[in-house]
């Protein structure tokens, strides 16, 4: 039997950590279901996460960097506008020359564009503390987001543990049509899946249409497949990826990628790229998606373009040459950040930056910016229309804002007119702007140029660097071994998909705090209930009930970590995303799921729970939860592989790692 792409980067990077290889099939590959370490070749972290992952390296006493390469961003938290940010910088760049890092300093870009751009490698692995690391999948490569913990073992050497995934095939037949864009096509998977349609697979990019799809485009969808909940999404490495890498002048690391004729799949779906539609995805979720046509008219207030998912020179440049010799509606406020400085750099040398500026566009710095909420918040009840890859609720810094995701082509016609607009009814009356657009293309060679990415010192010079570490380095929780028995209040119940921007929010006030844990504390989960923080310390020890998709989104390890210092020691869920659960673990905190879904109508909010003998439900996978307060008894499933059962009796990663190196 044939091997998927995923399959065969897979299997050249398993490896035994000491729990054995776990069973294979016959063509080598670890069956659906379970546990696989696989070696890591490649790390990235952000700031918003990295700050707390180079802390948690350090207490690994590690000297340098194992990986084949590592890289420290700095993209998230970009508004200084207090000494926090700016320290936290320092303390990542004094790390990155300490432990044989590349720093990439502020202003040099979105971590997943300048990853594509400059060290993304087909056949190789990626894990990032950051949920949209599978950007480079884009370009054949196995990437994946994590969470801060399991990076830093990454750094270490160690390997990262995922369930083996199922094989799903987006097979791509035809061509898109102009002004219908890859993040239509990301939008139409979404519509199909939703935002739990991806949670335990891995979906690979296939079929005739993927040679019509460029690199930037390709890495569109790849990135959105976060939001699907997949564990990745990958493109083969053909003769458009090599081409792309000659354009970079990493002609060299390219090597050729791709599925087996009769590879298996567990499940194919078909997209005819030319019947495609403008799409949008309406408030508050990215699987609430509907043609462009459906919502046109919408008064808008705000157009953004920019993030990970829609940043790159070959988006700005179809958006430049929409908006030349165009002025925006003054009602509009359109903000534009190019992905990188390669890209801005570009546009400036193209004249395209000047027909952006002239169009009455802000240009904002190369970095998430308004995507986490760091600036640029829509107006009370404004609607703001993003090229961004999440709309979740109150995500813009405007809790009551209406946020709706869509292409650069879509966001540049509705800047235009004020209402939402399709690009199509709007490119229906001028050729030249079709055929302007239509001219876009990758170019034959990228302006290279990587003074803002700071090379690893070698091992003598990096020996000699101070770590430099300012006040808003706090000391992080650790958790306890679990315990036999959890006596604890439920201290709070919330319903499906609930994101880890719900449990631990972000944007301009918080971001600042990443490394300061108890400062961050008095905002867990204020989206839904701004008592809990309060309610959570005066309980001492608490349980949290969610719905279906618990933790879906963001990578951050805060949404455990915060949960943590507050004294949650369980989480009970219909189910769970699969960075997420895999951070409560790390935390020391113990997942379990309803046997019976509907047994999570029995509980309520303020109830006293135990659960009974948890460690030999560990070892049957059944444990009994007893509601003191309601009689009710019901079971949980407590399913964990034998790495993640030593994890939580020793109380986390942390602290499982320093036992097993002893
Ligand atoms: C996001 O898009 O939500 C973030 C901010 O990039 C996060 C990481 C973080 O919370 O720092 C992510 O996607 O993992
Ligand atoms: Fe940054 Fe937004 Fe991408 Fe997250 S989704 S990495 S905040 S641009």
């Amino acid at each position: 039997m044939g091997l998927t792409i995923a399959q065969k980067i897979i299997k050249e990077h398993l490896i035994d950590d000491g729990a054995g290889l776990p069973n294979l099939t016959v063509d080598g590959i670890p069956e659906v279901g379970e546990d696989v370490a696989i070696r890591i070749d490649q790390t990235l972290t952000q700031d918003a996460t990295g700050t707390m992952a180079y802390l948690e390296f350090e207490t690994m006493g590690i000297p340098r960097v194992r990986t084949e390469l590592s890289v420290a961003y700095i993209d998230h938290n970009m508004l200084q506008s207090g000494f926090e940010n700016a320290d936290d910088h320092r303390f990542i760049q004094s790390m990155a020359a300490k432990y044989g890092l590349y720093f990439s300093r502020p202003g040099n870009g979105i971590c997943h564009q300048v990853h594509l751009e400059r060290f993304a490698v087909p056949g190789k692995t990626l894990i990032g503390s950051d949920s949209h690391t599978p950007t480079a999948g884009g370009i054949g490569m196995l990437a994946m987001g994590a969470g801060g913990l399991d990076v830093a073992v990454a750094m270490g050497g160690g390997a990262y543990h995922i369930t083996m995934p199922k094989m799903y095939k987006v097979n791509l037949t035809g061509a898109l049509r102009p002004f219908v864009t890859a993040k239509d096509v990301s939008l139409e998977i979404l519509r199909i899946l939703s935002v739990k349609g991806g949670v335990g697979n891995i979906i690979e990019w296939g079929g005739p249409g993927v040679k019509t799809l460029s690199v930037p485009e390709r890495a569109t969808i790849t990135n959105m497949g976060a939001e699907l909940g997949a564990t990745t999404s990958i493109f083969p490495a053909d003769e458009i990826t090599k081409a792309f890498m000659e354009a970079q002048g990493r002609g060299d690391a390219f090597t050729p990628l791709a599925s087996d004729d009769d590879a298996v799949y567990d499940r194919v779906i078909d997209i005819d790229l030319s019947t495609l539609e403008p799409m949008i995805a309406c408030p508050h979720s990215p699987d609430n998606v509907v043609k462009v046509s459906e919502v046109a008219g919408t008064k808008v207030d705000q157009v953004c373009i920019g993030s990970c998912t829609n940043s790159s020179l070959f988006d700005m440049l179809k958006v430049a040459a929409m908006l030349k010799g165009k002025t925006i509606d003054p009602s509009v406020s359109l903000s534009i950040s190019p992905g990188s400085k390669q890209v801005l750099r570009m546009l400036s040398d193209t004249g395209a930056l000047s027909d952006i500026i002239a169009s009455g566009a802000r240009v904002l710095e190369c970095a998430c910016g308004p995507c986490i909420g760091m600036g640029f918040s829509p107006n009370s009840g404004g609607v703001s229309l993003r090229t961004f890859n999440r709309n979740f609720e109150g995500r813009s810094g405007t809790k009551d804002a209406n946020v709706y995701l869509v292409s650069p082509e879509t966001a540049v016609a509705s800047a235009l007119t004020g209402y939402i607009t399709n690009p199509l009814d709007a490119a229906s009356g001028d050729p030249m702007w079709v055929s302007s657009v239509s001219e876009v293309s990758v170019p034959d060679k990228f302006t290279i140029d990587d003074s803002a990415i700071v090379p690893p010192l070698a091992d003598e010079d990096a020996a000699k660097v101070e770590i430099l570490r300012g006040p808003n380095i706090k000391e992080f929780p650790v958790g306890k071994p679990i315990e036999d028995e959890i006596s604890a209040e439920l201290t709070l119940k919330v319903g499906d998909n609930i994101t880890t921007d719900h449990i631990m929010p972000a944007g301009s006030k918080i971001l600042p705090y990443r490394s300061n844990i108890p400062h961050l504390s008095q905002y867990c989960f204020e989206v839904c209930d701004a008592t809990f923080s309060e309610r959570a310390k005066a309980a001492g020890e608490s349980i949290v009930v969610g719905g279906i998709n618990y933790g879906q989104g963001s990578s951050r390890e805060h949404a455990a970590l915060v949960p943590l210092y507050l004294g949650v020691r369980a989480v009970i869920a219909k189910s769970f995303a699969r960075i997420h659960v895999a951070n409560l673990i790390n935390a020391g905190i113990i997942p379990l799921t309803f046997k019976n879904p509907d047994d999570y109508d029995k509980l309520a909010q303020g109830d006293k729970l135990v659960i009974e003998d948890v460690c030999a439900g560990m070892e049957s996978g059944t444990v009994k939860l007893l509601d003191k307060s309601s009689g009710v008894d019901i079971e949980l499933t407590c399913d964990f592989t034998e790495r993640q059962k030593d994890i939580l009796k020793c109380g986390g990663l942390l602290p499982y790692v320093a036992s097993s190196t002893k």
